[in-house]
């Protein structure tokens, strides 16, 4: 089942996203970072508030992202590229160590780094994620980003409040 998007009313004002883009399958990861994109623009965020930044391949955006999230410049990072099982023995290392590493990139950095890599056994499959909207892994992704940013702002306004005794939601039990 696909992630439900566009459930909650999503502001990106005010916020900074960093783009990273493999190269390998660029013809690809073009149509993710255009989704991720048009994703952001639907969230109110500035183009001079997106910057994109480009790696060789996918296996290469965890050191990227993490030098991107440190700068301390991006409210979150989204990390875009394509695996393809057909084209490399090597698979399994590339994208598991891409997912492996983007998440140890925003554990380490505390900043929200998004995984916008399809990882598929064909083209075909790769197709399917690149479309429009919610058939667009850079969409989804981009998505997400924006809804991690007002999370955090929410968090921090409930820390800085002190309400619930440092719950976010004091409502729920
Ligand atoms: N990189 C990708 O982003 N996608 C692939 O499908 C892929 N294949 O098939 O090998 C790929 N390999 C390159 C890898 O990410 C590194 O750039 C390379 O190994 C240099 O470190």
């Amino acid at each position: 089942m696909k992630t439900e998007l566009n459930r909650i009313v999503l502001s990106g004002v005010d916020s900074r996203f960093a783009l990273v883009v493999s190269r390998w399958n660029d013809a690809f990861t073009s149509k993710l970072a255009n989704g991720a994109r048009e994703a952001l623009t639907e969230a109110f965020v500035p183009d001079d508030a997106i910057e994109t930044f480009h790696v060789p391949g996918a296996f290469e955006l965890p050191l990227a992202c993490l030098k991107a999230a440190e700068t301390g410049d991006y409210d979150a990072v989204i990390a875009l590229g394509v695996v393809i099982r057909g084209d490399t023995p090597h698979f399994d290392y590339v994208a598991g160590q891409a997912a492996a590493g983007i998440l140890q990139a925003s554990m380490q950095s505390g900043v929200p780094v998004m995984f916008g890599v399809i990882t598929a056994d064909n083209e075909e499959q790769v197709v399917a994620r690149c479309g429009e909207k919610a058939d667009n892994k850079g969409y989804e992704a981009a998505l997400s980003a924006v809804e991690m940013v007002n999370l955090f702002r929410k968090m921090d306004a409930a820390k800085e409040q002190g309400r619930g005794e440092g719950k976010v939601f004091p409502h729920v039990v």
